[in-house]
């Protein structure tokens, strides 16, 4: 895949700091420059959350935004996503085949290992936690150290996360990853718009 369009994840939450939604994080995400976006709502059932993929993934094909649904591959292939984002716990096997060969297979690995075998069973790109997060406080980040060892180790776009902000972003590209994935920092953001278009304009303007 084009990892350009891996340059700015935002991902949603409805509950984070000024909670704008997950409708509101995304009209933000793309308004503000975000290159994909990927609903995260773990807190929806299958029906709200399906409603809610069908509406998010149209709203940003209007718009050329890369949509990824996270964990619910079921979800994902029923609303006319891009591609779903899976982590360890989530059955891989199989995946690629369910997916069908154009839609985009995003895996959370935390180490080299992982990472070839993700590659192997027919990931687009790779998901990595960088820094410990309260997002997420059960993922383990590997370091700056870490990530360049994953993005050595494989021939697919890999993507940052965990922590990460305006300060430390160039941290992750110098480690060799393709893009970032925030949640904080934007859907915590007083004006996600601008939170987006300021990432946004310092990673074009290291990748200038
Ligand atoms: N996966 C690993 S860390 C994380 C996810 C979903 C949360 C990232 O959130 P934040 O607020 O950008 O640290």
């Amino acid at each position: 895949m084009d990892p350009r369009a891996l340059r700015l994840m935002v991902v949603t939450s409805a509950t984070l700091g000024p909670a704008h939604g997950h409708r509101g994080v995304v009209t933000a995400a793309l308004d503000g420059g975000a290159t994909a976006v990927q609903l995260r709502a773990p807190e929806l059932g299958e029906r709200g959350l399906l409603r809610l993929a069908e509406d998010l993934a149209l709203l940003c094909r209007s718009r050329g935004v890369l949509f990824i649904v996270n964990d619910r591959l079921d979800v994902a292939v029923g609303s006319g996503a891009d591609g779903v984002h899976l982590g360890q716990s989530d059955p891989l096997a199989g995946s690629r085949d369910r997916l069908g060969p154009d839609r985009i297979l995003g895996v959370s690995v935390s180490d080299s290992e992982q990472a070839r075998t993700a590659e192997s069973m027919g990931a687009d790109y790779l998901g990595v936690t960088v820094w410990a997060t309260p997002t997420k406080p059960e993922a383990i980040g590997c370091g700056p150290g870490g990530l360049r060892e994953i993005c050595e180790a494989v021939s697919i776009p890999v993507v940052g996360i965990g922590g990460i902000d305006r300060h430390n972003l160039s941290l992750v590209f110098d480690a060799g990853a393709s893009g970032i994935a925030v949640i904080s920092a934007v859907a915590g953001a007083s004006d996600p718009t601008a939170a987006a278009r300021d990432l946004r304009m310092l990673i074009d303007q290291r990748k200038a």
